[in-house]
């Protein structure tokens, strides 16, 4: 609050490939710092999707990084990579960093470091944030904060949704947010293609010792005229498989790298099997990118995965009702 109310201008941030949270926390802040009078520039580094594009605020965020701002404030965003072309290290060094977030794998590379590993989404954060900088709730800062809560818990449905998130979404829908546009907006609104592609995957999906599965091959994406970072939403709807711990979804790029995606039903640490494969995220939530090809890769995520379940003593669902019965 206090590196707030000092600086003369602010710079915030947020992650590449950029979800409902990310923008949302973003813009809620920024709406929050308008109307305390302090100039600021809202940047991320890949464009705002489309199905946020309704956030009031989402055409005044840059892509490039400003300059001039005397504080950065960076959402929503476990390491410094993250940023993709907005960080530099001597940008970064040059004026106090604020680094709010929630990720458990977040490394602190911020002057500040808030993380708060409970909190649904960092929308949560922000709305503290707001609250201490006794800035009234509109229904700018309200969409956006209700957005970023509404999607990081798929409609509060997660295992990360508290009492408390509710209460805060009860909050934001006083000051004015609509859930149900939300909800229309950002969570229910896939593209026809989107749809053809889950179509086509849960054709043929694998499901074995309680993992739920599927790999899409490069060329697929683009039979169905898609990239990976358009395909969202399917990794959940495979963890709702009966009897499904957790959920992998891998996504073949055309530069030779694979998006790996990780669902869980909250018994089984999914962030533990990303990081041991170079990337991060929360318990239920998360993901990697890795290099090789789909086959090789998908190899070394099922073994990785099975061994996690194997100390959880889930890799035989068969053997462990018997157990319980
Ligand atoms: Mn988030």
């Amino acid at each position: 609050v206090s590196l707030i109310r000092n600086a003369n201008s602010i710079y915030l941030a947020t992650h590449v490939g950029p979800d409902g949270d990310a923008i949302g926390s973003l813009l809620g802040l920024y709406w929050a710092l308008v109307a305390l009078g302090k100039p600021c520039t809202a940047a991320c580094a890949d464009p705002v999707p489309s199905s946020l594009a309704f956030l009031p605020g989402s055409t005044a965020i840059v892509n490039y990084p400003p300059t001039g701002q005397d504080l950065i404030i960076v959402l929503d965003t476990a390491d410094t990579e993250r940023l993709g072309a907005l960080y530099s290290e001597s940008r970064y060094r040059s004026v106090p960093v604020v680094n709010l977030d929630h990720h458990i794998t977040n490394v602190r590379f911020g002057t500040v470091n808030a993380i708060r590993p409970k909190a649904a989404a960092v929308g949560e954060i922000v709305f503290d944030l707001v609250r201490r900088l006794k800035v009234p709730f509109d229904e700018r800062i309200a969409t956006c904060l209700l957005t970023a809560i509404v999607t990081d818990t798929i409609g509060f449905r997660t295992t990360s949704t508290l009492p408390r998130t509710l209460r805060l979404a009860a909050t934001l829908m006083e000051a004015g947010a609509s859930l149900a546009n939300i909800v229309q907006q950002s969570v229910e609104n896939r593209p026809l293609a989107v749809l053809r592609l889950w179509g086509h995957v849960l054709s043929d999906f694998q499901m074995t010792d309680g993992v739920a599965w599927a790999s899409i091959p490069n060329h697929v994406l683009q039979q169905f005229g898609l990239r990976e970072e358009e395909v969202k939403g399917l990794v959940n709807f495979l963890r709702g498989t009966e009897g499904a711990a957790v959920a992998v979804l891998l996504m073949e790029n055309s530069n030779g790298t694979v998006k790996v995606e990780f669902r869980s039903d909250g018994e089984v640490n999914v962030a533990a099997v990303a990081t041991a494969l170079g990337g991060g995220g929360h318990p239920a939530a998360s993901g990697c990118t890795m290099k090789g090809k789909l086959d090789q890769v998908e190899q070394r995520v099922l073994a990785e995965v099975r061994r996690h379940l194997a100390v959880r003593g889930l890799a035989r669902p068969g053997e462990r009702e018997l157990a319980e019965a």
